[in-house]
C-alpha cells in the first residue's frame, strides 16, 4: 500500500518541525547487540527486536524519521570489520528497511535510507568505485518502501557530494549531513563552502551530525547557512549532534577523546541540554533538528517538548512524566517537591560527580577546534 503520510520536503517546506531519531549504533552497543570498533549493523538480521525496539522507543518520543539501521553497511565496510558474520549487506539493508517501515507505520514517520562513508574513498579517491557502493546499496532500498535518503557521518564534502550525485538519481528527496567541526571538513573546506557544494550537487536537506555536541554542531550548521545566503541557494537544514558535551575536544570529533568509545557516560547531554539544543537550532531557522551517537529517546523526547508550541503536539512518552518536571509536584520529599518547576531544572548546572574532571576550566565557547 502507497504511504499517504506527507513527504519530508512537504513538511519542510511548510515550515514545520522534522524530529529526527537518535544514536543506534552506540546504543546498541551497549545493549549488547552491536560490535564496538566494527559499528556495523548486522543487529537488523541477528537481533530485529533489539533494533525494532529502539525505534520504537524513538517514535514514541517524538521522531518524525526513523532511520534504517545501515550505518557502515557497505560491502567494503563489512569486509574490513572482518565481516563479523556471514551475513550480506544486501540482507541488513532489506531487514532494516522491513524494521523500520513497520515501525514507522505505528505513528507519523517517514522511513530514511541511510547510506555512509565508505573505507573505499579513504583507499582509493577512485569516484566510479565509491559510486559503485553507494548504487548497490541505494538498489537495495529502492526495492523496498522507503521515503527519503539520509548521507551522513562524511568526513569529508567530496565523497558526500559523490553520494548525493548517486542517490539523486533515484528521484527521492536527500538529505546529507557531515561530521565536521566549525572550521570544515577533513579537506580543510570551510562549511559554507561544503553546504554550496551539497546543495549543488543537489541535496535537498544540507547539514552536520555526529563527531561533536550540540554547541559545535550548531556552529557549523549556521556557517552553511551563511555560505548558502551568500550564494542566493536554498535548500533546508539538518542538524543531528552528538548526546555528549565535547567542550575540550579537537577538530577530529569525538574519537579523538580519551574516552571515546566506551567511557563516554560522564558527556551525556541532560534532558534540559537538549531543550537549550533544541530552542537554540529552531532560532537558527534549523527545523530537521535531531541526535547521534549518544542521543537516547529521552533526549528526542526533549526536542519534542521544547517545540511542542510549535509542533502543536506532544509524543506519547510525554504522557507519564509531565513537563518540566512536573511530576514531581507528588513527590513525598519536600526538597524534591519544590523541583517541580521549569526555573530550577533551567538554572541547575549539574555537577559530573568527578572533582577532578579533565574539562572542567574548558568553556564551550572558547572552543577553537584545531586543525590536526
Ligand atoms: O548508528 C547511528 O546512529 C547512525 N545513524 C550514525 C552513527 S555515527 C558514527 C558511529 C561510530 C563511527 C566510528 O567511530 O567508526
Ligand atoms: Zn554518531
Amino acid at each position: 500500500m502507497e504511504s499517504k503520510r506527507r513527504g519530508i520536503l512537504e513538511r519542510l517546506d511548510a515550515g514545520e518541525v522534522v524530529v529526527g531519531d537518535g544514536g543506534y549504533v552506540i546504543q546498541l552497543e551497549r545493549r549488547g547487540y552491536v560490535k564496538g570498533g566494527h559499528w556495523t549493523p548486522e543487529a537488523a538480521v541477528e537481533h530485529p527486536e533489539a533494533v525494532r525496539q529502539l525505534h520504537r522507543e524513538f517514535l514514541r518520543s517524538g521522531s518524525n524519521v526513523i532511520q534504517t539501521f545501515t550505518f557502515y553497511c557497505s560491502e567494503d565496510k563489512l569486509e574490513l570489520s572482518g565481516n563479523v558474520t556471514d551475513i550480506t549487506g544486501s540482507q541488513i539493508n532489506d531487514a532494516a528497511c522491513d524494521i523500520a517501515r513497520e515501525v514507522a507505520d505505528e505513528g507519523d514517520a517517514l522511513v530514511a535510507g541511510g547510506v555512509s562513508q565508505t573505507p573505499c574513498y579513504l583507499e582509493t579517491h577512485n569516484e566510479t568505485q565509491v559510486k559503485a557502493i553507494f548504487k548497490k546499496q541505494m538498489d537495495d532500498f529502492l526495492k523496498k518502501d522507503i521515503d527519503f535518503f539520509i548521507a551522513e557521518f562524511f568526513a569529508h564534502v567530496e565523497e558526500a557530494v559523490w553520494a548525493v550525485e548517486v542517490l539523486k538519481t533515484s528521484g527521492k528527496p536527500v538529505a546529507v549531513t557531515l561530521c565536521m567541526n566549525p572550521n570544515g571538513d577533513k579537506h580543510g573546506i570551510p562549511p559554507g563552502q561544503c553546504a554550496v557544494k551539497l546543495a549543488q550537487a543537489g541535496a535537498d536537506i544540507v547539514g552536520v551530525n555526529c563527531h561533536l555536541d550540540p554547541w559545535a554542531c550548531l556552529r557549523s550548521v549556521k556557517s552553511m547557512k551563511e555560505g548558502l545566503e551568500t550564494v542566493g541557494l536554498k535548500v533546508h537544514l539538518m542538524v543531528q549532534p552528538l548526546g555528549f558535551h565535547t567542550p575540550d575536544c579537537s577538530g577530529d570529533g569525538y574519537s579523538s577523546l580519551p574516552e571515546f568509545p566506551f567511557a563516554m557516560e560522564p558527556r551525556v547531554l541532560t534532558r534540559w541540554d537538549v531543550h537549550k539544543y533544541a530552542r537554540e537550532a529552531y532560532n537558527a531557522g534549523i527545523r530537521y533538528i535531531g541526535g547521534c551517537c549518544g542521543f537516547e529517546p529521552y533526549h528526542i523526547r526533549a526536542i519534542a517538548e521544547e517545540l511542542a508550541a510549535e509542533r502543536g503536539f506532544l509524543p506519547p512518552s510525554s504522557e507519564k512524566h509531565g513537563l518540566w518536571g512536573d511530576a514531581l509536584k507528588t513527590h513525598y520529599i519536600p526538597c524534591v517537591r519544590a523541583r517541580a518547576n521549569r526555573k530550577y531544572w533551567e538554572n541547575l548546572s549539574p555537577a559530573c560527580g568527578r572533582p577532578n574532571c579533565p574539562s572542567k576550566n574548558i568553556s564551550q565557547t572558547s572552543q577553537s577546534y584545531t586543525k590536526t
